[in-house]
């Protein structure tokens, strides 16, 4: 995996000469031997987001290059890069002279204390999409399957979902958790609240007896209040809506509910599950999608490393009034 794959290098500065510094950082890969350079990015000022207070804009860019060094040792090259050219870590988020990530590495997904791939803030930073889409549109980002330019348009959308959801929303400690953070998430960004099963639908008559049907037409159901075309029409704006469940997740887990049927091959039961399944789909199709999903619990790193099809935040911290702060730096982070 490690020859020929195409890596994103992210730039940033926000001390001291800003322009002068990335340049030096790009003539400095350059001539690295094992970086192979392809495409430098033009360099966008941003809005800090996260960190202390009163920090100074940034410069941000991009750099799709080819290495052939393994991804740890990229890494550990780019420290070297930040260091020589005056970067001291001190105060996490700081104001730093130079920045180098490593957003992706081919289609390697890499946890280890040392090193995480892809990176885990790319989906919700549009100061690293911007560049890298300018770059590299085409460069796919293993965990949801997406190309980094419809990454960059899930955070266009409006208005913005973000969905909060226990791993197990069975389990009642992981589901007392998410609770709390949707409220202080709702408080916190000013968002419209959605609740799962807040009102009663035309279509709650439908209940259906086999677990399996039951569950996608409670989706259904959902899907059809969270309809993407009455969201536009309430022409909220830059105004966050906040979901308290996940549709993504919840057909993940319809679709690995058992029939119970008695026979569960009969024409009646593969008709009837068909028809409960589609009709799900089809509702969840239409449903305002979520920008991103922030997932708590035990399964929460799992479910977002098995082909979740959006992004998923599983947060560092775990206190809830810490997690929530972690989501709002998030959600800024989709806007500067
Ligand atoms: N990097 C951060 C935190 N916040 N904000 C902007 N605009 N650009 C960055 O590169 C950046 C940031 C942590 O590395
Ligand atoms: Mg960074
Ligand atoms: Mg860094």
């Amino acid at each position: 995996m490690s020859e020929g794959s195409l890596a994103i290098i992210g730039m940033g500065s926000n001390q001291g000469d800003r322009e002068a510094t990335l340049d030096e950082a790009v003539a400095i890969i350059k001539a690295e031997p094992h970086f192979h350079l392809w495409t430098v990015s033009k360099y966008y000022e941003t809005v800090p987001v996260g960190g202390p207070a009163g920090q100074a804009p940034f410069l941000n860019a991009a750099l799709l290059a080819e290495p052939t060094l393994d991804p740890l040792t990229l890494l550990e090259r780019l420290h070297a890069i930040e260091a020589r050219l005056g970067r001291v870590r001190d105060e996490r988020w700081g104001a730093r002279t130079l920045d180098l990530d490593l957003l992706l590495y081919g289609q390697e997904i890499r946890r280890t204390p040392q090193i995480t791939l892809p990176h885990p803030r790319l989906p919700f930073r549009r100061f690293a999409l911007v560049p890298t889409v300018e770059i590299a549109p085409w460069m796919l980002d293993p965990l949801t399957n997406k190309t980094v330019n419809e990454l960059l348009e899930n955070l266009d959308r409006r208005p913005s979902l973000v969905a909060v959801s226990a791993a197990d929303p069975d389990d009642p400690a992981e589901s007392a958790l998410a609770a709390e953070i949707h409220a202080g998430l709702v408080r916190a960004l000013g968002a419209e609240p959605l609740r799962w099963g807040d009102r009663p639908t035309a279509s709650s008559s439908a209940h259906p007896a086999d677990p399996r049907d039951r569950a996608f037409a409670a989706i259904q159901a959902e899907a059809h209040r969270a309809s993407a075309r009455s969201w536009e029409a309430r022409q909220l704006g830059d105004r966050w809506v906040a979901a308290d469940f996940s549709l993504d997740l919840a057909m993940r887990r319809a679709l690995a509910t058992p029939a119970a049927d008695a026979e569960p091959h009969g024409w009646k039961a593969v008709w009837r599950r068909h028809a409960y399944e589609r009709a799900a789909r089809a509702a969840v199709d239409q449903a305002l999608g979520a920008t991103l999903v922030v997932l708590v619990g035990r399964d929460a790193a799992a479910i977002r490393d098995d082909g979740f099809p959006v992004p998923v935040l599983v947060p560092e911290a775990a206190d809830p009034a810490r997690i929530v702060e972690e989501i709002v730096v998030a959600c800024h982070a989709t806007r500067a």
